[in-house]
């Protein structure tokens, strides 16, 4: 079978059939060019500056979910996995307002809404693959499971991300398998094992945004991040991802307790 040639989208104040028609299929979709160069800018000169002020601070956790720290390819700790983000910086706060993310909550209907104050918030990840990184990929998992581990049922849950970096095909990044969304729990569950697993599969396929772009992934899709075959300041990758959701409005608050998913974080190298 031929592969399919790779799809990008434009993304507008409504989505249009064929994006939604090729989100539900897929379980995925990667807008270009959502965010400009000077946004992008913006968004990273914030996180530099709560980073400042988290290890200053010595922060452990944001609502409970425990931040990663590691260290910089110039020795400097760094944050390399920030929870709740858009708790601490009015610039990612006022983003989310805008109408073109907000018209992505087509993708889940009724009661949609951004998770803001939800699970891990925007979650902020910093990859560099150096001597001294405590982050250089990720391996395969879902990101419902989650939702299973906290004994609920099942609630919709997409994961819009924000690529801050451009990626060539040497700096790894996001790989997900299309489709795997509408596998039965059982795959969900034991497909691959979680987070332990990082070897390629034959039905992956790699997302390969430039900084800007916006992905959308559907919760229950098998996805990992691929170290980076570079290393040093090419390796350097950026992302945010934000939950959209439905369902139970459950924030978080400084007393949220740490869950079981959450200590995967410190697995991940
Ligand atoms: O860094 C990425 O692109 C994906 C990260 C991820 O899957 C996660 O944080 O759950
Ligand atoms: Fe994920």
């Amino acid at each position: 079978m031929a592969t399919a040639a790779y799809t990008t989208f434009t993304l507008g104040d409504t989505l249009t059939e064929e994006q939604k028609a090729f989100f539900e299929k897929h379980g995925y979709i990667h807008f270009s060019n959502v965010l400009d160069a000077a946004t992008v800018q913006s968004i990273i000169d914030a996180s530099e500056k709560v980073q400042e002020k988290w290890i200053s601070e010595n922060v452990e956790k944001i609502n409970g979910v425990p931040i990663k720290y590691g260290t910089d390819l110039n020795g400097n700790k760094i944050v390399q996995r920030f929870a709740f983000i858009n708790q601490h910086t009015t610039v990612l706060s006022e983003l989310l307002k805008d109408a073109r993310i907000q018209s992505l909550l087509e993708l889940i209907g009724p009661g949609a809404r951004i998770g803001e104050n939800e699970k891990d918030g925007m979650v902020f990840n910093h990859y560099v693959n150096g001597p001294e990184s405590k982050f250089t990929k990720m391996g395969w998992h879902t990101d419902g499971l989650r939702d299973i581990f906290m004994g609920g049922r099942l609630n919709p849950m997409l994961n819009m991300g924000l690529h801050l970096s451009t990626l060539q095909p040497e700096n790894g990044g996001l790989r997900i398998i299309p489709g795997t969304h509408k596998q039965g729990l059982f795959s969900m569950l034991f497909k691959k094992r979680y987070f332990i697993d990082h070897r390629p599969d034959k039905n992956e396929i790699a997302i390969m945004p430039k900084a800007g772009d916006l992905t959308v992934h559907d919760g229950r899709l098998w996805h990992r991040v691929a170290q980076s075959s570079v290393v040093g300041e090419a390796s350097r990758r950026r992302v945010i991802y934000v939950p959209l959701i439905a369902g139970k409005y459950e924030p978080k608050n400084e007393n949220s307790p740490t869950l079981f998913y959450q200590r995967f974080a410190g697995i991940v190298k």
